[in-house]
């Protein structure tokens, strides 16, 4: 089999990267590990940038988003037992974020993938990018029992954080930095009413927790436990109990509890992989690098990569100029740091970090309120948050 561009991995990154290829007629197929219903019963992001909205409209995908996507111009920071509110809109000049799961977008994405009846190959395994240093790079894969290859111009790694394609980088020509946090998210989904119409990031001496949403009828809520924990030992009360033992009184009196329907721990790291493109591998999204949700970076993190490199496939599908493919990893992260950056830093003021002792509750303290009273600081906070320019 040959195609233009060999796609491996079917999340947001590859999903997206190949329904804007297929806007300008270059031929795509991905190569996904797991079934169609294990990626769609992942349970992840849920805030969008504009600049991730806007390219999920030039794909073609955003109709339900405009639909059912919910539209917030602001957050809220809960520390000393009350809500501070940082007003995103009013501080960016007019921006705001939207909230839809990364589940619905992926379900988007392949539902107008498979209606234009291009190929996914499903539960292929042994995903493996070749000869990507030379001019004719392949994939090969084992599926029923048959090895197949594929043949392509160029291998786009979009198979996250575990995937083979960063793995598969020659020895010493990668370069990577890591920061693992002491701690996890534990997360529940539950149809309840969302506790406030926008979301809530609160710092509490029991540790962190966020109160966002899917739908005015479906609720997403955190809490930070050890890295350690086991999610068997959270039952549904227990959750509820320590979620509003960690939020204003008022706040916790008005949450509306009910059964979950999805419990899960995502452990919290930043990890970035330098440079981002190996002759005709690139690098995107997840199989480059990680933030910690704090900030809701990494899904629009993984549209801003897909956005840069769609441009550079486009430029030398259409002018023959490699240009953008050769600008494509510095462009890139350029971004990706400064998101690093931002996850990293929402993520020391908001977490209890059991190590920085009494000094560091203070310092923590201090800027939380500096934060809140500066609008300097809350414009920092709501430029980063919306979205950077690309
Ligand atoms: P993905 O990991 O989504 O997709 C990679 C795909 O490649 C997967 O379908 C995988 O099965 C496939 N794959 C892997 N290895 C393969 C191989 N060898 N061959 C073929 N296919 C292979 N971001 C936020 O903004 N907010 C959040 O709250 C949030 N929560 C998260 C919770 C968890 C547990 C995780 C892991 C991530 C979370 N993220 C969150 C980040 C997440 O949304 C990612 O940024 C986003 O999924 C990135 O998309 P992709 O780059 O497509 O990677
Ligand atoms: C979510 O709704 O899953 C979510 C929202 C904001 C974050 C992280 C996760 O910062």
């Amino acid at each position: 089999m040959r195609t233009q561009v060999a796609i491996i991995g079917s999340g947001p990154s590859g999903l997206l990267l190949g329904q804007l290829l297929a806007t300008i007629g270059i031929e795509t197929v991905i190569l996904e590990r797991s079934s169609r219903e294990h990626v769609l019963g992942r349970v992840r992001a849920g805030v969008l940038e504009q600049g991730t909205v806007d390219l999920l409209g030039e794909a073609g995908v955003a109709d339900r988003l405009h639909t059912e996507g919910l539209q917030h111009s602001g957050i809220s920071l809960a520390f000393d037992g009350r809500l501070h509110r940082i007003d995103l809109t009013g501080l960016t000049g007019g921006k705001h974020v939207t909230v839809y799961g990364q589940t619905e977008v992926t379900h988007d994405l392949m539902d107008k993938r498979e209606a234009a009846g291009l190929v996914t190959v499903y539960e292929a395994s042994n995903v493996a990018p070749r000869d990507f240093g030379g001019a004719s790079p392949f994939v090969s894969y084992h599926k029923d029992g048959v090895t197949h290859r594929i043949d392509c111009d160029f291998i786009a790694g979009c198979d996250g954080y575990h995937g083979i394609s960063r793995g598969s980088v020659p020895e010493g020509a990668l370069k990577t930095f890591e920061r693992q946090y002491p701690f996890g998210w534990l997360g529940v989904l539950a149809e309840v009413p969302p506790v406030d119409h926008e979301l809530i990031y609160a710092n509490h001496e029991r540790g962190f927790a966020l109160c966002s949403m899917r739908s005015p009828r479906r609720s997403r809520y955190y809490v930070q436990v050890p890295a350690d924990e086991r999610v068997e030992d959270w039952p549904d009360d227990r959750f509820w109990d320590e979620l509003r033992r960690r939020l204003p009184s008022q706040t916790a009196a008005a949450v509306t509890t009910g059964p979950s329907f999805e419990k899960s721990i995502a452990p919290l790291r930043s990890f970035v992989a330098e440079p981002m493109r190996f002759g005709r591998l690139f690098l995107v999204g997840d199989a480059a690098h990680i933030v910690p949700p704090t900030g809701a970076k990494g899904l629009n993190l993984a549209a801003s990569d897909v956005r840069y490199l769609f441009a550079g496939l486009r430029e030398f599908y259409s002018h023959q100029s490699e240009a953008g493919l050769d600008a494509y990893s510095a462009k890139a992260l350029a971004r990706v740091w400064k998101a690093v950056r931002f996850s990293w830093w929402m993520t020391t003021i908001l977490h209890r970090f059991p190590e920085t002792g009494e000094f560091g509750q203070r310092i923590q303290e201090a800027e939380l309120d500096y934060l809140v009273h500066s609008k300097a600081a809350s414009t920092a906070l709501a430029e980063n948050y919306v979205g950077l320019p690309y």
